[in-house]
């Protein structure tokens, strides 16, 4: 047993309806559902803002989608999503999260952004999993879930630069696709080493 699915924020705020909607962000929830079938081990990423975050655009006096730089980079500005305890933050009420062996929770940081499941935004500070995934022995990881273009290619990144073998499902996987992302995340994950299927 050395794969694992890692399912990222298919949360409502990510979906059609919610704050920061994914456009066909539910669609993939039957497949990912299916999928859960070929692992023995499922772990899910949920982000968890605390109200006034940093990441939000309402933070800084700003618009949505606006850019600001961060002590430790450019930051996309976005609109206020997944705060702890909403209904926006919960998972999409279709998706199977009784399969998780873990939920892991990453955005907590008022003043960092984590797209990443692996590091916050700042590629220093560790949210836990690679030691989580290692003391388990699982060494493959698939992933599925929202963002293509941010969540889930941080993670995926993140993770190849770790070493894991990563394949990402892209069939169940939804973009944001702003200001060419999706193209750059393509690019980025194939050089990384990241399988794209
Ligand atoms: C995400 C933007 C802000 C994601 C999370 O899950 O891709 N994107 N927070
Ligand atoms: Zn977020």
């Amino acid at each position: 047993m050395t794969q694992a699915l890692l399912v990222i924020d298919v949360q409502n705020d990510f979906c059609p309806g919610g704050a920061l909607a994914v456009p066909g962000g539910d669609e993939i929830v039957p497949g990912i559902n299916a999928l859960m079938a070929d692992f023995s081990a499922v772990i899910l990423t949920q982000d968890w803002h605390p109200a006034g975050h940093s990441s939000f655009a309402s933070s800084h006096d700003a618009e949505p989608m606006s850019m600001t730089e961060m002590p430790y980079g450019a930051q996309v500005l976005w609109p206020d999503h997944c705060i702890q305890g909403s209904i926006g933050a919960q998972f999409h009420p279709d998706l199977t999260v009784d399969r998780a062996d873990l939920i892991i929770r990453k955005g907590y940081n008022p003043a960092i952004d984590s797209y990443s499941a692996f590091f916050e935004n700042d590629h220093t500070t560790p949210t836990g999993l690679e030691g989580y995934l290692r003391t388990r022995g699982i060494t493959d990881l698939t992933m599925v879930g929202l963002a293509t273009d941010f969540c889930v290619n941080f993670s995926a990144v993140d993770a190849a630069k770790l070493g894991f073998t990563v394949t990402v499902r892209t069939d169940l996987c939804r973009a944001i696709d702003f200001d060419g992302s999706l193209d750059a995340a393509r690019t980025g994950m194939e050089g990384a080493g990241v399988m794209l299927a």
